[in-house]
């Protein structure tokens, strides 16, 4: 390892204040963010109900604007669940909501197609898709583990914000990885700390993955998300969160072999390359992270060799810059 294991203690306590005012005052949502969100909610209600009277659609809001890991910056998930077919056809509801004054486009050809809006009226951005509804469990999944401990929370914004900042955090367009892929790869961190902080919240898996991890076609749906029962799970590890953040940077900048393994947040561990057949070389198998619930779905195939390359200096940069007694500040200086 290029570098001490442990953060002094003056330097630990102090990027752990550093982390948590950053948290307190610029990542967690403020209360007028929260009001401007509902209010889109409700209007969004509305239209549909005015425009599409004789159908009954659902509005289910999923990812960071309900998951607990949200900023007042973040865009609007939803999903919309119906039985009318026509629905499905992105370009209905988009016609629908330009006669609003909303600004869309659609994305039909995506795994999973997307009307993209922005409202200039509440000034805010949504993704909606339709009947899509594998991303409410996920959403479910993620509340749970924020739930459990305390240090979640901060620990990821803290994460989402530094991925922002240093332009790491776009899928689509940048070709490194998407805000859910991080937050899968902080919270297995979190459960991988010895003792762990996080659980693991599916059932036992078997050592070698079925071929398609579903049962009889329907993808597994259940983890265990009794909070109750959960809370204080991580109490006997004490690290602090400016020690989490430091040993996550180095943990990815020296130590996580990307060659052979692969990040599970469903079984709480890394698993190895051969075990999911993921060993091939190809271009979108360089860093591996597996979607939790379909687990044949690789997060990381955004990023190909020159980007998880540009994503390493990252990691390394980042822990170079907090060994050295730099601040959380200085980590997620704007680029
Ligand atoms: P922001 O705060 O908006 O930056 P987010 O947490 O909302 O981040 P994303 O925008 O990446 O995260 O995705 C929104 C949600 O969509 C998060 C997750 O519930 C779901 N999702 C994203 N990518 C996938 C995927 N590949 N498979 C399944 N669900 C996904
Ligand atoms: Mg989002």
């Amino acid at each position: 390892v290029r570098g001490r294991t442990v953060l002094p203690t003056g330097l630990e306590k102090t990027l752990t204040a550093q982390i948590l005012h950053t948290y307190e005052t610029r990542l967690c949502p403020s209360a007028e963010s929260i009001e401007v969100k509902r209010a889109f909610i409700e209007k969004f209600a509305t239209i549909l109900t005015v425009e599409f009277p004789e159908w009954e659609v659902d509005i289910h809001v999923f990812g960071s604007s309900v998951n607990g890991l949200g900023t007042s910056r973040s865009d609007v998930d939803i999903c919309l669940t119906t039985q009318h077919k026509e629905l499905e056809n992105v370009f209905v509801l988009n016609k629908a909501l330009r006669k609003y004054g909303m600004r869309t486009y659609c994305v039909p050809h995506a795994r999973v197609p997307i009307v993209k809006s922005w409202d200039p009226e509440l000034r805010i951005a949504s993704d909606i898709n339709i009947n899509n509804t594998i991303a409410l469990h996920n959403t479910r999944m993620i509340q749970t583990f924020v739930a459990i401990d305390a240090r979640v929370r901060p620990f990821v914004m803290a994460i989402k914000n530094w991925t922002k900042c240093r332009e790491i955090n776009d899928a689509a367009f940048g070709g490194t990885l998407s805000p859910y892929a991080w937050v899968n790869l902080a919270l297995n961190f979190f459960q991988t700390r010895s003792p762990p902080i996080l659980p693991v919240l599916h059932p036992v898996q078997p050592p070698i993955p079925t071929d398609d991890d579903t049962i009889n076609g329907q993808i597994d749906l259940t983890f265990n998300d009794n909070i109750d029962q959960l809370r204080g799970f991580g109490i006997a590890n004490q690290e602090s969160l400016g020690y989490l953040l430091y040993a996550f940077f180095r943990t990815y900048a020296y130590e996580f072999d990307y060659r052979h393994q692969v990040v599970s947040l469903r079984r709480g561990c890394y698993m190895r390359k051969e075990q999911k057949g993921w060993d091939t070389g190809r271009p979108s198998r360089i860093f591996c992270i597996e979607e939790p619930f379909s687990t044949w779905l690789n997060l990381g195939h955004s990023a190909n060799t020159v980007s998880v390359e540009g994503i390493r200096d990252e990691f390394q940069r980042a822990f170079r810059i907090l060994r050295d007694g730099g601040s959380y500040d200085e980590v997620c200086e704007v680029y």
